[in-house]
């Protein structure tokens, strides 16, 4: 500790930034809507522990590997004692979990407290699929150091996992455990295919290291003074000298920059992810609204049939569904303005899209008229052609909200005509069509009123 009782490692420029990083990510998540929170709780959840992480100085190493490669062994092999259960039966290990390392010998300089933490998972090809996959991820994100373990060549699975790992530029060390079980001459080819030809990319040579992490029990013969013997079945220590060296020099050499240039990642990824979040959120409630208004603005219509011609009017339904959408993207739009955003969007539109509409209003109408029920079929199309003006105008203020109030460096108009390529245009009516059928089976009077 610093004279005014500060870690020293706060007067590190990159530990200062990374604190800063994750406490700007903390605020932009406490900044979000209840909903958008809700969203992002794990989020909010594992920034909290990556504060706490690089505050005390923890620096976790995650151990992945098929199952029964050893990986629980290699941890208890670590640590010294039997923490972690080993167990014959692949698919032992079933949950991710810490395990502090106290006998690492490693401190990162200026935080006297901090501490190294092995984390143990369950086996990549670990049937139970998707959540074990999502955990393995996250674990290796939160992770300082990566250890990959291997009781043999690596198989396809194996590499294409070590390939995903090593994408997340973090250490990597390759461990071949099980060493006993190999005779001197084959474990050293081994050990040359995966430097020479598996992994040649993706983990230097310095960094793949055999080790037994809990070598099977060999027959001792053992020789008394008096010249009898015995023999006796023994299990050998653990040999894992050579790995706990190379974990000792990467830490040395750059653990404080794993630990900062982590958190600062992290918490960069978490920001995309927060951003993320809230267009999709703002998106989804945008779209919602625009359809609620375009049903309102159809029904509206069809129980009061207006002009082929009004299809297009911008109404004070079309107004307050724009003043609507520009909350959603945080802007405070008076009707005023509203307005003429309204009127733009429609000159914009034009000639398009009321061609389209009378189109579709006209030969719909010639089509109720021939079957008799008059009234009642030109008003669901004129509801529905008019509600499809409304979704047009929703669509486009959505965009000029989504840029910043402006329409993105295009003409209105181009952007009005895109959307009018990319809407299926049939469905939208067929759905509010469906919207007024419905209000008229529910509404007897307006039914009759209709009808007549
Ligand atoms: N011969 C030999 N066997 C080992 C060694 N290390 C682990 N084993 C054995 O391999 C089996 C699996 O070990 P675990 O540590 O449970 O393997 P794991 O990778 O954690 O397995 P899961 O948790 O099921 O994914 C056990 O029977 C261990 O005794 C080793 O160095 N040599
Ligand atoms: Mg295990």
């Amino acid at each position: 500790m610093s004279s005014d009782n500060r870690p020293r490692a706060l007067d590190d420029e990159h530990y200062r930034q990374a604190m800063a990083a994750v406490e700007r990510t903390l605020d932009k998540l406490r900044a979000c809507s209840p909903d958008e929170k809700r969203k992002l709780h794990g989020e909010l959840h594992s920034l909290q522990e990556m504060l706490r992480k690089l505050t005390a100085g923890r620096i976790e190493i995650a151990v992945f590997g098929e199952i029964s490669t050893g990986k629980s062994a290699l941890i208890n092999a670590l640590v010294g004692q039997a923490v972690a259960q080993v167990d014959v039966q692949g698919g032992w290990t079933r949950e991710i979990w810490h395990v502090p390392w106290d006998g690492s010998g490693y401190c990162v300089p200026g935080l006297a407290d901090s501490k190294v933490v092995l984390v143990d998972t369950p086996g990549l090809n670990e049937v139970g699929g998707q959540d074990r996959a999502l955990m393995a991820s996250q674990a290796a994100q939160q992770a300082d150091l990566i250890l990959v373990v291997t009781d043999s060549d690596l198989n396809e699975t194996e590499y294409t996992a070590l390939a995903a790992l090593a994408q997340v530029n973090k250490p990597i060390i390759l461990v071949l455990n099980k060493i006993d079980l190999y005779s001197r001459d084959q474990r050293a080819r081994l050990l040359d295919v995966l430097a020479a030809e598996r992994v040649a990319d993706l983990v230097p040579t310095e960094n793949i290291v055999a080790v037994a992490a809990d070598p099977r029990e060999v027959e001792y013969v053992i020789e008394s003074p008096d010249g009898t013997q015995r023999r006796e079945w023994r299990k050998p220590v653990p040999d894992v000298e050579q790995l706990k060296v190379r974990i000792l020099e990467v830490l040395a050499a750059e653990g404080k920059e794993l630990l900062t240039l982590n958190a600062a990642m992290y918490a960069a990824d978490k920001s995309d992810r927060i951003a993320a979040v809230r267009v999709e959120l703002r998106d989804r409630r945008a779209r919602q609204v625009i359809a609620s208004y375009a049903g309102l603005k159809a029904v509206a219509v069809a129980f009061n049939p207006v002009a082929v011609v009004d299809v297009l009017g911008g109404t004070a339904i079309d107004v307050t569904m724009v003043v609507t959408l520009a909350h959603i993207y945080g802007l405070e739009l008076s009707t005023v303005h509203a307005r003429s955003l309204v009127t733009s969007i429609i000159k914009a539109a034009g000639w398009v899209m009321l061609g389209e509409m009378t189109t579709h209003v006209l030969s719909s109408s010639f089509k109720g008229l021939t079957l008799g029920f008059g009234t009642v079929l030109t008003a669901v199309p004129q509801g529905a052609a008019a509600g499809y003006g409304s979704f047009v105008v929703g669509q486009a203020a959505k965009f000029y909200f989504e840029h910043g109030s402006s329409w993105g460096g295009e003409a209105p108009k181009t952007v009005v005509r895109r959307i009018l390529q990319e809407t299926d245009k049939s469905s939208v009516l067929e759905q509010l069509k469906d919207e007024i059928r419905a209000k008229m089976h529910f509404n007897p009077h307006a039914r009759k009123n209709t009808e007549e």
